[in-house]
Parts: structure tokens; sequence; C-alpha cells
């Protein structure tokens, strides 16, 4: 017979938190907390005891040891903006949610060693503005910059459009500072560029997605600001002039190719028809287009020379057929803009199933044609909208439903689907999450991708530091087979 648990926490200790946080540090208003309670692409909705907002780590760790003694179970939270709702509690209304946001104090900015240290609630923009500010780059960027914060991007190892370049976040980080569940706190906020004293702790908890500890700061890495940035956007001959673009991109360069966002022609159509501003900057609809940027180390347009001279070597080869090359910085920011918009206008266009994989870089166009070919074999009419980090390897292969087809009808299909998309990639020795992690919406597919030897490990560093089970449960982690 299953014995039932029951989680309702004791009034006692959810007394003592909230005397902890004080009346800033605690919101259980219904309206207030329904836009916390709801994953950004609005597939989980959750309840919870109510949202802690800490205002410091000795109150996040108060918090947390209040909780471990009474059995009740946390969600961390940044920006909110995660896709595979990691950052939602479940439905029991027996979860306390704990959102950074009033964390967010840059604590230091050391420009000479080429660091800054952040609380985990800073939004990722503040952090790039801050870094700017000191003639420096903090490189990582992506669409939710806007409102993610920094402890979600490093509890989730966030990607986006600079990675090719300077890394994951992962590769951006020097020290951690975290919260363990049981309230004690490690101060691993050092600068160092070299130290191997043993095991590196903090790869632990980046990309742990709120399921070891929490992040309430880190020591981040700054890099030379580019003195110039020259971009375009440019038309393909096929989808495999992207791998070829791609390699001489990197070697003309240097290495100094900062981004390079594969789109297919049509999303641009759909960003300028959706979403205001967007603008489809080419005369016809091309198959593929790729946005490349390329950083310089002097102000005299010489970045902007290297990438003309690349894009003339590969006009002539008939790779690139057709290109746009921003001539202000008004106009380089409204391409960003576009690439930005095509997420959003994908989601006017109806209902969508998303993948995030990732394969070896040349097998990009293999793995979209494979896709595509085992996407429309289930469900003929379907829309895939592939895009992204292709210079990473990393595409969102996301499908719209087909036109006039009921969402339930297309999502009836979602799971397999899913299963035959994965599979593509997993035969190429690739990745189901590239980049958004596992949360929620991966975590059953984690069984089929990762031996049991990976799986037990992964298990055994949970219990290590959350023997009760508590942090963020039911997310990235399967049940054993
Ligand atoms: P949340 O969504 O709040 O949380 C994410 C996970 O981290 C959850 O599991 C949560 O429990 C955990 N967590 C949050 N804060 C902490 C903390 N302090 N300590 C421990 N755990 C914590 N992602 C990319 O990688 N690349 C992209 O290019 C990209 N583009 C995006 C574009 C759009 C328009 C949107 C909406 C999302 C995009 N994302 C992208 C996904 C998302 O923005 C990133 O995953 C981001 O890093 C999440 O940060 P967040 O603060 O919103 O975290
Ligand atoms: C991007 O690269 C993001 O724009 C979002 O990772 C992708 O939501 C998506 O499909
Ligand atoms: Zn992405």
């Amino acid at each position: 017979m299953t014995q039932m648990i029951d989680k309702r926490p004791d009034p006692e200790a959810l007394s003592r938190i909230k005397d902890i946080l004080g009346p800033k540090g605690w919101v259980d208003d219904a309206d207030d907390l329904a836009p916390w309670l709801v994953d950004s692409r609005g597939v989980y909705h959750g309840r919870c005891l109510g949202m802690a907002r800490p205002g410091s780590v000795e109150e996040v760790s108060q918090v947390l040891a209040v909780a471990y003694d009474a059995g009740i179970e946390i969600v961390p939270q940044g920006g909110n903006t995660g896709r595979v709702g990691g950052a939602t509690p479940d439905d029991t209304g027996h979860q306390l949610l704990i959102n950074m946001g009033r964390m967010n104090k840059v604590r230091d900015i050391d420009a000479a060693n080429y660091t800054m240290t952040v609380e985990a609630g800073c939004i990722l923009q503040d952090i790039q503005r801050a870094a700017e500010n000191a003639d420096r780059l903090f490189p990582l960027s992506l669409g939710a910059e806007g409102s993610c914060q920094i402890g979600g991007n490093l509890a989730s190892n966030a990607g986006g459009i600079n990675v090719l370049r300077y890394g994951n976040a992962r590769d951006l980080v020097l020290g951690l500072e975290v919260v363990l569940p049981d309230g004690r706190i490690w101060t691993g906020l050092r600068r160092l560029r070299k130290d191997n004293t043993g095991y590196d702790l903090k790869h632990l908890f980046l990309g742990s997605e709120g399921t070891l500890g929490i992040i309430t700061a880190a020591v981040l890495k700054l890099f030379p600001l580019p003195k110039e940035r020259a971009a375009a956007l440019v038309a393909l001959d096929s989808l495999d002039s992207a791998v070829t673009l791609l390699e001489k991109a990197r070697t003309a360069s240097a290495d100094a190719l900062m981004s390079f966002e594969l789109m297919p022609g049509f999303s641009l159509d759909w960003a300028e028809k959706h979403v205001e501003g967007a603008k489809q900057p080419f005369e016809t609809t091309y198959d593929w287009t790729v946005l490349m940027e390329i950083g310089g180390t002097k102000m005299d347009g010489s970045a902007g020379v290297a990438l003309e001279g690349l894009l003339e070597e590969a006009f002539e080869a008939g790779q690139v057929v057709d290109a746009i090359l921003p001539q202000s910085e008004e106009q380089r920011a409204q391409l960003w803009f576009l690439r930005e918009a095509i997420v959003e206008a994908q989601n006017r266009e109806g209902a969508q199933i998303k993948h995030d994989v990732a394969v070896p870089v040349s097998l990009v166009p293999d793995f979209i044609r494979q896709a595509n070919a085992a996407a429309i074999a289930l469900m003929p009419g379907i829309r895939p909208y592939p895009f992204g980090h292709v210079g990473d390897g990393n595409i969102h292969y996301n499908l719209s439903q087909p036109v006039d087809m009921p969402v339930e009808t297309f999502f009836a299909e979602q799971e397999a689907i899913h299963r035959a998309v994965h599979d593509v990639a997993l035969s190429m020795n690739g990745s189901i999450s590239a980049e958004h992690g596992i949360g929620r919406t991966k975590r059953d597919e984690l069984l089929r991708c990762k031996s049991d030897v990976e799986l037990d490990t992964m298990r055994a560093l949970k219990n290590l530091f959350d023997p009760k089970g508590l942090m963020n449960p039911g997310k990235t982690i399967p049940a054993p087979r």
C-alpha cells in the first residue's frame, strides 16, 4: 500500500520564515504572485506557499535552514524567463518560491583584473552595462537579457549569441557564493584565473538548475571591450554554405567572429508581419540567412573591411547571394532586433513544439534535413522553423502547427515528434538540450540519452547536497528506470 505523505508545511516554520524576511521580502497576494507562477512559455502553471524575496545571503541562509528542518520544498527563481519550466512550482501549493530579484547589487568591478562581483538577482543587461561603463565586456548576451538574472543564467548555464567567441555562462565564472539546502553558506568568491586545489565545486552548481543549492553571488570574467563591431546579414545559396562560410569566417578573422546565427528566410517575413519595428530587409524571401558579427580591436573600420573581404570571396564562390551591411550602429541594432524578433514571431503564428539540440557543427545541415523529414513524415503540413546558434552547432529546431490544424491534434503528437527529432540528434552523438536545460520539460527524455552510470552519479551528487530532496524537486533528475 502506498503511504500518502502530507507535505503541508508547519505553520510555525512558515511564520518564522516570514519574520526573517520582513514585509519587503514576502509576497502572498494572488495578483502579485500570478506572473511568477507561470513559465515563460505559458506551459506550466503552479501554486505556492508564498514568494520569498530575500535581501541578503544571510536571509537566504536562514530561510533555507528553517525550510530544511521543517521539510519545506524550495523552488529557486530568477527572472522566470527559462524555457523548460524549471522555475515554476508544482500545483500542490506546498512549495516555497524563492525569487532572487532583490539581491541585485554589483558588489565590485575590478577592471585591472578583468573581474566583476555581482549578486545573483542582477539583471543580465545591467551587468553588461556596468561592465561597459568600466570599458570592459561581459559577453553573455541573449534575447531575454532585459529580464533574466545572472543567478538564473548561471544555474541554467545559459548560451546565447556570443558563445562561439567567449563560451557558455559556465566559462565566464571565476567564483561563486552558494547557500546549500541546509542553509550553510559556501563562500567561493575567488577571483583566480588558476586554482587547482582539488575538485572545482563551482562547476557542480553551474547548470544545476536550482537542484543543489541557491547561487547568491558570482565573480564573473570580463574581457576587453571590442572597439568596433561589424555585422552582416547574408543570404546563402544553400544550407550547407552556412557551415562553409562559418569555417571561412573563423579562419579569416583569427577567431574574432563573435556571432553566427542561422535564420530561415521566411522567419524574417514572420518577424515583419508580427513584431512591431522588425523589418525584412531583403527584397525577396531567401531560403536561408545568417546574421554574423566580427569584433575589432581598433576603431578604424578594419573589422568592416575584413568582413567585406570575406563576403566578397563568398559571393565569388556563389555561397552568398545577397548581403545587408549596416552602415550605422542603429542599423546594426535593427538587425539584432530582427534576430530576437523571430522568436516572438513564431509565437504569433500559433502553437509550436520546441527543441534545443546540439550536434557537431558540420552536421547541422544534415540534422535539419533529417529532422524535417522525420517531422513531416509524422505530421504532413507541420512547419519546421529551425534557427539559432549554428556557430555552436546549436539549433532551435522549432515546429509550428500546420495551418488550420486544431491545437489539440497538434499537441497529441508532441511526444512522438520530440522523440523523432531527438533521435536524429542522438544518432549524431548530439544533445537534446544545448542551452535551455532540462527542467520539467525534458526530464524523462534524459533516461533515453544518459547511461545508468551517468544518471546514478547525478543522483548520488543530488543526494549528497540535498539528502531530503527539497531543492527544486521533480526537475532535471529523472526517477530511476
Ligand atoms: P529562471 O527562468 O528564473 O530559472 C531558470 C532555472 O534556474 C530554474 O531551474 C531555477 O530554479 C534556477 N535558478 C534561478 N535562479 C537561481 C539561483 N539564483 N540559484 C539557483 N538556481 C536558480 N537561453 C539561452 O541559453 N540562450 C538564449 O539565447 C536564450 N534566449 C532566450 C530568449 C527569450 C526571448 C527567452 C524568453 C528566453 C531565452 N533563453 C535563452 C532562456 C532563458 O532566458 C535562460 O535560460 C536564462 O538563463 C534564464 O534566466 P532566469 O533568470 O530567467 O532564470
Ligand atoms: C534564442 O536563441 C532562444 O532565441 C530562444 O534560445 C529559443 O525559445 C526559443 O525557441
Ligand atoms: Zn538560443
